[in-house]
């Protein structure tokens, strides 16, 4: 049978989102597991989606309809009677906590259709609720999840290099962050970046380095000197091996709160954050009230809850074909 899928692309500093609008499979039953819940069962919805639907995100995203490097949102109904939508973002290799380039663009694309108007607006995901303000069709500003730094000046071991120190946090997702990676954070040094980042992540996992609950850190970030009117520029490595051409949402979020527990930036104040193709993101937080706290942050861990300021273009409409008889329909790859 010839399926297809309506999808919206857009671009948030570069980094793409393809937002799946119809075509999607029914998880009703999952996000509404009893009446009056508040919230998505999200760890059953993300195992029937690994189970029994990942065919939808191997064909979204796995060439020749899509890229490694595109992040995929499925759109659902919200289960809270106050939200705008639930979301899950998706990869070529898996499900996101979060992604706050995605969330962006998803506002930017419910704009661009028409169904939303500036505003603000709160999106279910994951590991929790985000809010969302769009100011015109491009700007949005998102209140992220509560984010911390989980362990500080950690020491990896990699081959042929000297030890690697950084920082562990949580922003939405899991990230290692360092600026002691001996590169020059420019884009004529991405395969070099790409290389160093992935022996680190392959260090991590075997020096059993995680976050907390022994989560897997899947993302890794390197810092250096921005171009005038940034405070740093980054590289951010993503689980399946492709690098964030935005500045990254939840990456920009594990940076403040990292910050935030170094006293090097105070709630309030701004940090520009800039992407290795030169993009931006304004970014600041406000600290947590404790009954917001992630129930994996330590009782000692400085929470914030980061504000991440970006803008959208949608760049294409249409549907996703699958024909019964193209060899292709699941994508290219295992
Ligand atoms: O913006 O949070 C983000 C993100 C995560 C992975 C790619 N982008």
């Amino acid at each position: 049978m010839t399926r297809r899928v309506q999808v919206i692309d857009s671009h948030t500093g570069g980094e793409p989102t393809r937002l799946v609008v119809d075509g999607g499979p029914d998880l009703t039953h999952l996000l509404r597991p009893s009446t009056g819940s508040s919230s998505a069962d999200w760890p059953r919805v993300i195992e029937s989606l690994r189970c029994h639907h990942d065919h939808l995100r191997r064909r979204v995203l796995g060439e020749p309809r899509g890229a490694d490097h595109w992040v995929g949102a499925l759109l659902l109904p919200p289960v809270g009677a106050a939200s705008l939508c639930a979301v899950v973002f998706f990869n070529n290799v898996g499900y996101l906590g979060m992604c706050g380039h995605g969330v962006i663009g998803l506002m930017a694309s419910l704009a661009y259709l028409e169904r939303i108007q500036p505003g603000c607006f709160a999106i279910e995901t994951p590991v929790g609720l985000v809010r969302a303000q769009l100011h015109d069709r491009h700007r949005v500003t998102i209140g992220n999840v509560a984010s911390y730094c989980y362990r500080r000046s950690v020491p990896v071991l990699i081959a042929e290099h000297p030890p690697i120190v950084g920082d562990i946090a949580w922003g939405g997702n899991w990230f290692f962050l360092t600026d002691q990676h001996g590169l020059q954070v420019q884009f004529g040094n991405l395969s070099a970046l790409t290389k160093r980042a992935i022996a680190l992540r392959q260090a991590l996992v075997s020096q059993e380095i995680t976050g907390a609950a022994g989560q897997e850190i899947d993302h890794i970030e390197f810092f250096g000197p921005a171009s005038d009117g940034a405070d740093s520029r980054n590289f951010v490595l993503c689980p399946g091996g492709a690098y964030d051409r935005s500045p990254c949402g939840t990456g920009t979020s594990a940076k403040l709160a990292c910050l935030a527990a170094q006293g090097r930036l105070l709630p309030g104040q701004t940090w520009i954050q800039e992407s290795i193709t030169g993009s931006r993101f304004q970014a600041t937080y406000q600290m947590v009230d404790s009954e917001e706290r992630p129930a994996h942050a330590p009782p000692d861990a400085v929470v914030v809850a980061p504000q991440i300021t970006g803008q959208a273009y949608v760049c294409g409409q249409g549907w996703l074909v699958f024909e019964d008889d193209d060899p292709f329909r699941e994508g290219i790859g295992p």
